[in-house]
């Protein structure tokens, strides 16, 4: 591919994301038993016959159940809402260079399509942000105007991570202002830029000790239960805790605060190799796309895109806005990264 190296994690960490959510899609929902009592174990799960074993799988489900397949419009390889948001995210950052929240927003109501599988809250509010309320205005109506928690924040960050990793301070500023457009409760905000952060700590080659320890020191102080999260996964990765341990501890819901600590455990459990990090971060069961895409998204940066193993990649969907859509999408990133200069402004 004879990127550099660092175009090269901007590339697997946003290739990362699409495999991770798609290997994700067809089990989203399971418990870890379903998966492991339907596929085996982690080791019968490698390689690239597991996407049509998943997906072969999924379709005799939905025949037996005499549901249409519409209930399940994608296809083998294709991605849902996360991946389609992370490319809002991308294409806004790379047209600005920087952070624009009625230019991101726009992006989000551009792309949506709602047979990618999107949460409620998300539903809603990219519905008023097409009936013109303002990028700053919409997310802050939902859940009782407490603000979704959900981690749609989360899922879609990566490119924020990767464009802004220098600067930690201007991440923060970035991820909680993108997260905010759809997710305004401190918790989503708060997954949002952890996620954002742990990317960029990849992209620095930084794993286990080293890694939480800079996770530590960036979250706030009062961002309860990540905190307790972070402090727990040190004892389940010297235990080697079973998928069933670390759920209870961790969760694997689609709340922030229990996918974006099982994506970064899976990465720092699996540090050695993209295809086992995103394997195990699907195994963990519940949001499998989305701790699949974020677990992929940190391996990704961690290993680059030329450890994306290239059977997976050659499944993936290719149309309009796939595969070579989003490799060029990250080459922009990077390119435009290099003359990113200034404040953000906020507009909250
Ligand atoms: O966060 P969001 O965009 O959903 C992302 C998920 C991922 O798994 C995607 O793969 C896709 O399947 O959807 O959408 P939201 O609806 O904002 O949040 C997701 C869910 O989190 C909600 O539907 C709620 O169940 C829960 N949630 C809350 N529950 C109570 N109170 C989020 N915020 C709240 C809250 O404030
Ligand atoms: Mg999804
Ligand atoms: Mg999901």
């Amino acid at each position: 591919m004879a990127e550099n190296p660092l175009e090269a994690r901007f590339i697997g960490a946003m290739l990362g994301t699409f495999i991770g959510d798609a290997l994700g899609m067809p089990v989203e929902g399971w418990p870890p038993e379903r998966i492991a009592g339907a596929y085996g174990s982690l080791e019968d799960l490698r390689g690239a016959s597991i996407w049509l074993r998943l997906y072969g799988a999924v379709y005799g489900a939905i025949h037996d159940s005499g549901r249409v397949s519409g209930e399940l419009p994608l296809g083998c390889g294709t991605y849902t809402d996360d991946t389609q948001m992370m490319i809002g995210v991308a294409e806004s950052l790379a047209a600005c260079g920087g952070f624009d929240g009625t230019d991101m927003a726009r992006r989000f109501v551009a792309n949506f399509d709602p047979c990618r599988g999107y949460g409620p809250g998300a539903m809603r509010a990219i519905a008023k942000l097409r009936q013109g309320i303002p990028w700053n205005r919409a997310g802050g109506q939902l859940f009782g105007r407490r603000g979704s928690f959900g981690n749609g924040s989360a899922m879609r960050v990566a490119p924020v991570g990767l464009f802004y990793g220098d600067d930690p301070p201007a991440l923060r500023q970035a991820a909680e202002l993108s997260a905010s457009i759809t997710h305004t409760h401190p918790l989503g905000l708060e997954g949002a830029a952890v996620q954002a952060y742990a990317v960029a700590l990849a992209v620095r080659q930084l794993s286990g000790e080293a890694f939480l320890e800079e996770m530590r020191a960036f979250l706030r102080p009062d961002s309860e239960p990540f905190s307790r999260k972070l402090a727990a996964m040190e004892g389940l990765l010297r235990q080697r805790s079973s998928a069933r341990e670390v759920v209870a501890v961790l969760g694997n819901g689609t709340e922030s605060q229990e996918s974006v600590p099982a994506a970064i455990y899976a990465f720092l459990s699996h540090p050695e190799s993209f295809r086992e990090a995103v394997v195990y971060a699907v195994s963990l069961g519940g949001d499998t796309d989305t701790i699949g895409a974020m677990a992929g998204a940190i391996a990704g940066a961690y290993h680059g895109a030329d450890a994306l193993p290239a059977g997976w990649l050659d499944m993936l969907e290719n149309g309009a806005k796939g595969r070579d859509y989003i490799r060029n999408l990250a080459r922009q990133l990077y390119e435009r990264r290099a003359f990113a200069s200034g404040p953000i402004s906020d507009g909250l």
